[in-house]
């Protein structure tokens, strides 16, 4: 049988720190599939088709790195793909309480696993909101975030 996972996100924009786990889950699984989860209640910075184009682009290298994008719940899209195990990132005692809970819901909804991955330590304070309001006001996040993310990050901004 296929192992398949997913690591559901926003990814608004994907960063290193999301990126170590992709390419840790894809030694791990047959199929990963990385899904852009959209919020109806939030706009978001890059629409979910820039989204994609990043992700596509940074996991071009990963064969059995497969990017989507989904409206709707992750047990939802866990079934119509064939998928059993949720990968979530975790960066601190921080993002536990909340990634538990959902763990434990997706749980009882669909009995679909969830696995908390530890992040690696490089990138531990890093998220997608950090990213963004560091580049809004011209600091560099080349360290942070693969070359491409960078590059749209300042040509959006400029645009704006
Ligand atoms: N290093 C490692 N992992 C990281 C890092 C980092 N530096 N930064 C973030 N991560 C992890 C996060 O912990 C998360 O697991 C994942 O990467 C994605 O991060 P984000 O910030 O892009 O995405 P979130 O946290 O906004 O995503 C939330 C979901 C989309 C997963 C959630 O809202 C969801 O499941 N939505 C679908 C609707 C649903 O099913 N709701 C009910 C859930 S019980």
């Amino acid at each position: 049988t296929v192992r398949r996972a997913v690591c559901p996100g926003s990814f608004d924009p994907v960063t290193l720190g999301h990126l170590d786990i992709f390419e840790r889950m894809s030694r791990l699984y047959d199929e990963v599939y990385v899904a852009v989860f959209a919020n109806s209640s939030k706009q978001g910075f890059f629409d979910i088709d820039e989204r994609l184009e990043m992700l596509e682009e940074v996991t071009a290298d990963l064969p059995n790195v497969k990017v989507d994008s989904f409206q709707g719940l992750v047990v939802d899209y866990c079934k119509s793909r064939g998928i059993d195990v949720v990968i979530k990132g975790i960066r601190a005692v921080s993002d536990f309480d909340y990634e538990l809970s959902m763990a434990q819901m997706n749980h009882g909804l669909s009995g679909v696993e969830t696995f908390l991955i530890p992040t690696n330590r490089l990138y531990s304070f890093v998220s997608s909101s950090l990213v963004r309001d560091v580049a809004k006001w011209g600091g560099d996040v080349s360290g942070y975030v693969p070359e491409t993310v960078a590059r749209r990050l300042v040509a959006r901004l400029r645009e704006q």
